[in-house]
C-alpha cells in the first residue's frame, strides 16, 4: 500500500494548482477600479527594477567574460624561442671558441649575450619580453655566433614580437652615449623563430657532438648505437661539423635507415649553419635510401649541422655519415668554346653547394647553331612549382628551369648560349649533367628525327605508337600501316592494343569500338554477356569476372573456382582481396603472411642507366649458378627457404643432370653478377629441386618448379619475399608487368652484368594464340610489346614476372618460360601462368 500512496499525494497536488489557475484568472477580472489603479503604479515600478536588474547582470557577465577571455587567452604568455647568427666584427677568432666549456669560449659568450641583450632591450615590442638567450657555437668569419633566444609575451603581443624579430631594422646595434667604446661591434643580427622543444633539448647535451675536419683525412660519425643497436627514442642529437676557416664541407651519409617517412616520424635535417634554422636548411631526410642513391651535401662556408629529431616509438638502425674539408669553390661556371663539350653543376652527382650563381658562356664555330642538352636535370626545391622556379633554378634565354626532368634540349638559333645556375641559401638537390653541341641549322638531327622539343631520336621510333618525344611530337602527321590503328585524335597505334581495356589512343578511340551494348556487362576477357547474367552465382565470361565484386563488406558467397576461399572455407566474392590493406574474410585470413611484395627502399637511386636495376630493387630475384658455369636461370624467393624457378632449367642436358640440387647455388640480394662477394648478398646451396610432374619438356607446359634452400635466408634491405596470388587471382589484359634478369640482351648475346628490368604488358591471349601458332596452352600468358624491341631472353628462364597492385605490393604474375626468339616483333615472350599452378606450388610448399 505505501508503494501507492505518493501517486495519490502528486494527483492532489496537481489538482491544487489548477485551482491556483482559476484564482488568478478571477482575480484580473474583476479586481475592484482602486485596487487596479494601484496595480498600474506598482507595474512600471517594478518593470524599472527588473530592466536594472538584467542591465547590471549583462555587464556584470560581460565584464567577466571580458576578464577570462584577457587573462585566460589574450594575456595568456606564450613560449617563443628564435634561433640566431651574428657576426662580431671586432674580435679574432681562436681555435678555443671551438669548445663550449673552454674559459676563452665562455669570456666571449658573456659578452656577445650581453650585447645581445642590449639590443633587446632597445626595441619596445622585444625587451619586455626577453627571457634568456644562450650562445651556442662561434665559427670564423671575424666570428660568428650562434644562438637562441626565450621569450614569454602574451599572446596579444606575439605578433608584434615577431615582426620585430624578422625585421633586420630593429636587430641593430644603437650606440650607447656613456659607452662611447662597446666591447663588440656586431652586425648581421638574424632570428628564426623555431620550436620550443629544440630549445629545451639544447640546454641538455647528452647527444651533442662537436668535430672539426682533419686536413686530408675522412672523419666518421654516426647514430648513437650504430650499427649494433637503434637509435634511441624522444631524442634530439646535434653533430656541429667544422672545417677551417678557407674550406668547406662535404658530406655523405654512407648508410641511413630511419623510420619510415610520415607527417610526425624521426627524421634528419642538415644545416648550413651552426643555427638549426629552416632558411638554411638543406635537407630533411627519413626513411630508407639505396645505396646508390646519392646522399652528398656540400657546405657554402666552413660549418655544417646535422640533427636527428626521434618520436616515441621505433627501432631503426639510423645512419653512418663521413665528412671532409676542401677548399672553398672559388668560382664556377666559365667559357665553353668549340664544337661540343660537357658541363655539370659544382660537384655533380653531389647535392650542389646553396648560394650559388655560376654562368657559362658557350660558343661554337660561327657557322653553326648551338644547343644544350641535359641528360640529368635534377633541381627541385620542395614546395616550389616548377611553373614558378623562384628558388633554384637555370636560366637559359630569360627562360628559367627547375624541378626533375627527364632528358630534355634547348636549342638556340645562333651559335652563342647564355646559361645561367642558381641556387638559393636552402634546400639543395644533385643538379644536372649537360653537354653543349653544334648543329646545321637546316639539319639538326643527322640521320636522325628532331622532336619539336630539339631532341634527337631514331628514325625508327617515327609514328610507332610510342611516345619519344616528350612532347609527342614523333607520333603526329603519321600515315598509319596495314598494322596500326588510326585513332580518333590522329595517332597511329598496333592493331593489337585494340580492345585491350587500355586507352593507348589517349581519347578511349582504341577501346571504344569494343564495348558492350547498354544492357550487357564487359567481361575483363572482353566478352560481352547480358547484364542479367551478372552476379547470378555462374561464371559466364569463363573468367569469373561477371561474379566478382557481387558482394561488399565482409559478406559471404556461395564458393566457386572464381570466388576467394578464406581459411574458414567461407568465400567472398571480391577481386583481388590477398593482401590489399583491407580485411575482408571474417578470419581475417586474407591479410595473413602479407610479409612480401614491398620494396625496403623508398627513394631509389636516379642515376641508373638505361634499364640497369637499382640495389634492392628487386629484392625477390635470385640468380642461379651451376658449378662452373656461373649464372644459368632466375628464380623468386616467395618465403625464406623457398623459390619458384622453371621445370625447364633443371631438364638433364648434354649429359648434365640439372635436376641434381647439389649442381646449384642459389644468390639473394645480388644486384652486379660481378659483385657476388658483397656482403647484401646471401649464397645457399639447395635442399630439393622439386620439378611438375605434367612439365612437358616439347610444349613447355606446366613450365614450373620449386626449389627448397638448405638453410632459410634472412630477409633484409635486399632479399624479401614476393607476394604469391591467389588462383582466382585476376592480372587484367593489357595490364604493365615487369621482367628482370640477367639474360642475354640481344637475342644469341651475352648476359648482363647488371640486373635488367623491363615493363611489358599482359597480351590477350586469344590473340597471342594467333600470333604463336596455337602453342598457348591455359598455363601460359603472353606478355610482351608487340612492336618488339622489349622482351625476356636467354638466361632470364625461371625469373620473376611481376605485377605492381593497387595496395603497391607486388605478386608474382608469371614465370619466364619461352619464347620464339627475343624482341621480335609480334613474338611476345611466354611465361608460366601463376595462377592456374598456384594449387600446385602450395601442396608442395605449405605457401
Ligand atoms: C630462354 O631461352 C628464353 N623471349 C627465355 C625467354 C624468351 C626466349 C628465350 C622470351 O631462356
Amino acid at each position: 500500500m505505501e508503494r501507492g500512496a505518493p501517486a495519490r499525494g502528486a494527483a492532489v497536488r496537481y489538482s491544487a494548482q489548477l485551482q491556483d489557475m482559476n484564482n488568478l484568472d478571477e482575480g484580473v477580472e474583476f479586481l475592484p477600479a482602486m485596487n487596479s489603479k494601484k496595480m498600474e503604479k506598482r507595474g512600471p515600478k517594478r518593470q524599472v527594477v527588473i530592466t536594472v536588474l538584467i542591465i547590471v547582470f549583462l555587464l556584470v557577465s560581460l565584464t567577466t567574460g571580458l576578464l577570462f577571455w584577457h587573462f585566460k587567452y589574450r594575456n595568456t604568455p606564450v613560449q617563443k624561442v628564435f634561433n640566431g647568427h651574428l657576426r662580431v666584427l671586432n674580435w679574432e677568432f681562436l681555435d678555443a671558441y671551438e669548445n663550449s666549456s673552454s674559459p676563452e669560449f665562455s669570456m666571449l659568450a658573456k659578452k656577445v649575450k650581453s650585447t645581445v641583450e642590449e639590443i633587446y632591450r632597445n626595441h619596445a615590442d622585444i625587451g619586455p619580453y626577453h627571457r634568456e638567450t644562450v650562445i651556442t657555437a662561434f665559427s670564423e668569419g671575424s666570428v660568428i655566433a650562434y644562438y637562441w633566444s626565450e621569450f614569454l609575451v602574451p599572446k596579444y603581443r606575439e605578433g608584434s614580437l615577431d615582426r620585430a624579430m624578422a625585421d633586420k631594422q630593429s636587430l641593430v646595434q644603437r650606440w650607447n652615449p656613456r659607452l662611447r667604446n662597446p666591447m663588440l661591434k656586431v652586425e648581421s643580427v638574424i632570428a628564426f623563430p623555431v620550436d620550443p622543444s629544440i630549445a629545451h633539448s639544447a640546454r641538455d647535451n647528452s647527444c651533442m657532438f662537436s668535430l672539426h675536419a682533419k686536413e686530408g683525412e675522412v672523419t666518421s660519425f654516426t647514430t648513437p648505437g650504430f650499427p649494433n643497436s637503434p637509435y634511441p627514442n624522444n631524442a634530439l642529437c646535434y653533430w656541429a661539423l667544422r672545417a677551417d676557416a678557407s674550406s668547406s664541407i662535404s658530406l655523405t651519409f654512407k648508410t641511413l635507415e630511419l623510420e619510415p617517412c610520415r607527417d610526425d616520424s624521426d627524421y634528419i635535417k642538415v644545416y648550413d649553419s651552426l643555427s638549426p634554422v629552416e632558411p638554411h636548411a638543406l635537407v630533411r631526410l627519413c626513411g630508407n635510401y639505396a645505396p646508390s642513391y646519392n646522399l652528398t651535401f656540400l657546405s657554402s662556408q666552413n660549418v655544417m649541422l646535422v640533427t636527428l629529431v626521434t618520436n616515441k616509438e621505433g627501432r631503426f638502425p639510423g645512419f653512418k655519415a663521413e665528412f671532409f674539408q676542401l677548399p672553398k669553390m672559388k668560382a664556377c661556371g666559365g667559357i665553353l668554346k668549340g664544337d661540343s663539350g660537357t658541363f655539370t653543376t659544382p660537384y655533380y652527382p653531389a647535392h650542389y653547394p646553396p648560394d650559388m650563381d655560376c654562368v657559362w658562356n658557350i660558343e661554337v664555330p660561327s657557322i653553326k647553331n648551338v644547343k644544350v642538352r641535359f641528360n640529368m636535370f635534377f633541381v627541385l626545391e620542395p614546395g616550389i612549382p616548377v611553373s614558378s622556379c623562384t628558388k633554384d633554378y637555370v636560366q637559359i634565354n630569360g627562360t628559367r628551369y627547375c624541378g626533375e626532368r627527364s632528358q630534355f634540349v634547348v636549342a638556340s638559333t645562333t651559335n652563342k648560349i647564355e646559361l645561367r645556375f642558381h641556387s638559393d641559401q636552402s634546400y639543395t638537390d644533385t643538379g644536372f649533367s649537360a653537354e653543349f653541341l653544334s648543329y646545321d641549322s637546316s639539319d639538326p638531327c643527322p640521320g636522325k628525327f628532331t622532336c619539336n622539343t630539339g631532341r634527337c631520336i631514331d628514325r625508327s621510333m617515327r609514328c610507332d605508337g610510342w611516345l619519344d618525344c616528350v612532347d609527342g611530337s614523333d607520333e603526329r602527321s603519321c600515315t598509319c600501316t596495314e598494322q596500326q590503328f588510326r585513332c580518333q585524335n590522329g595517332w597511329c597505334k598496333p592493331k593489337f592494343w585494340v580492345c585491350d581495356n587500355v586507352n593507348d589512343c589517349g581519347d578511349n578511340s582504341d577501346e571504344l569500338q569494343c564495348s558492350c551494348s547498354a544492357d550487357s556487362f564487359k567481361c575483363n576477357n572482353g566478352k560481352c554477356v547480358p547484364s542479367t547474367q551478372k552476379c547470378d552465382g555462374k561464371d559466364d565470361c569463363g573468367d569469373g569476372s561477371d561474379e566478382g565484386r557481387c558482394s561488399t563488406g565482409q559478406t559471404t558467397v556461395p564458393c566457386k573456382e572464381y570466388t576467394y576461399k578464406c581459411r574458414s572455407g567461407r568465400c567472398i566474392s571480391k577481386q583481388n582481396p590477398e593482401c590489399d590493406g583491407e580485411q575482408d574474410c571474417e578470419d581475417h585470413s586474407d591479410e595473413d603472411n602479407c610479409n612480401c611484395g614491398l620494396r625496403s627502399y623508398v627513394r631509389k637511386s636516379r642515376i641508373v642507366g638505361g634499364q640497369n636495376s637499382d640495389v634492392g630493387e628487386w629484392p625477390w630475384q635470385v640468380s642461379l649458378h651451376v658449378k662452373g658455369q656461373g649464372h644459368i636461370c632466375g628464380a623468386s624467393l616467395v618465403s625464406a627457404s623457398w623459390l619458384v624457378s622453371a621445370a625447364h632449367c633443371f631438364l638433364p642436358l648434354q649429359g648434365i643432370r640439372y635436376s641434381d640440387p647439389s649442381l646449384w647455388t642459389a644468390y639473394l640480394g645480388l644486384t652486379d653478377q660481378g659483385d657476388r662477394s658483397s656482403p647484401n648478398v646471401q649464397t645457399r646451396k639447395i635442399k630439393r629441386i622439386i620439378s611438375h610432374p605434367f612439365f612437358n619438356d616439347y610444349t613447355y607446359d606446366y613450365d614450373i618448379a620449386v626449389l627448397e634452400l638448405q638453410s632459410p635466408v634472412t630477409f633484409t634491405a635486399v632479399v624479401q619475399p614476393i607476394c604469391l596470388p591467389d588462383a582466382t587471382h585476376n592480372f587484367p589484359v593489357g595490364k604493365d608487368l615487369w621482367v628482370t634478369g640477367w639474360g642475354a640482351t640481344a637475342e644469341g648475346g651475352t648476359g648482363a652484368s647488371i640486373l635488367q628490368k623491363a615493363e611489358i604488358r599482359l597480351i590477350n591471349q586469344t590473340v597471342c594464340n594467333q600470333l604463336l601458332t596455337d602453342q598457348l596452352t591455359p598455363r601460359m600468358m603472353c606478355v610482351g610489346i608487340l612492336t618488339g624491341g622489349v622482351d625476356a631472353c636467354q638466361g632470364d628462364s625461371g625469373g620473376p614476372l611481376v605485377s605492381v597492385e593497387p595496395s603497391s605490393r607486388m605478386f608474382l604474375a608469371g614465370v619466364v618460360s619461352w619464347g620464339d626468339g627475343c624482341a621480335q616483333k609480334n613474338k611476345p615472350g611466354v611465361y608460366s601462368r601463376l595462377t592456374s599452378l598456384r594449387d600446385w606450388i602450395q601442396e608442395h610448399t605449405g605457401l
